[in-house]
């Protein structure tokens, strides 16, 4: 199994709610490293710029909106199949959808408001590290 990296943020309504430790430890848990991290507040243009492949997207607005109501925390995430085992700890997009002990089902309250975003694939991973991190601050260990 290959070692890869993904991009995971923490949005802002799990930020409101204290659980970022929570989550963290479900991420070192599962043997995910965390190589980069920046708790940071998006602006429109970050955000927008971010979901740009859901422009077109009846729920584009609305999810920039939410992206920028609160700071979020965004790390990079390395480890043997990284990407995969990321999201199965996310659990399914609606959490009314996820599957017990997932992060969504755990702390999400709506297909908006669900708690962390991660890449979908390798690829679409290392664009995403790339517009949020430079590459002197990933600290691969
Ligand atoms: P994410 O990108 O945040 O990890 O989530 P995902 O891959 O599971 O879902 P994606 O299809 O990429 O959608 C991005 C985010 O848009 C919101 N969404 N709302 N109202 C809706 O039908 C709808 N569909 C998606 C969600 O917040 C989702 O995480
Ligand atoms: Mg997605």
């Amino acid at each position: 199994m290959a070692v890869e990296r993904t991009l995971s943020i923490i949005k802002p309504d799990a930020v409101a709610k204290n659980v970022i430790g929570k989550i963290y430890t479900r991420f070192e848990d599962a043997g995910l490293k965390i190589i980069a991290s920046k708790l940071v507040q998006l602006s429109q243009a970050d955000a927008e710029g971010f979901y740009a492949v859901h422009k077109a997207r009846p729920f584009f607005a609305d999810l920039v909106k939410f992206m920028v109501s609160g700071p979020v925390v965004i790390q990079v995430l390395e480890g043997e199949n990284a990407v995969l085992k990321h999201r199965d700890l996310l659990g399914a997009t609606n959490p009314k959808e996820a599957a017990a002990g997932t992060i969504r089902a755990d702390f999400a309250d709506s297909i908006d408001a669900n708690a962390v975003h991660g890449s979908d694939s390798a690829e679409n991973a290392a664009n995403e590290i790339a517009y949020f991190f430079a590459s002197s601050n990933v600290y691969s260990r």
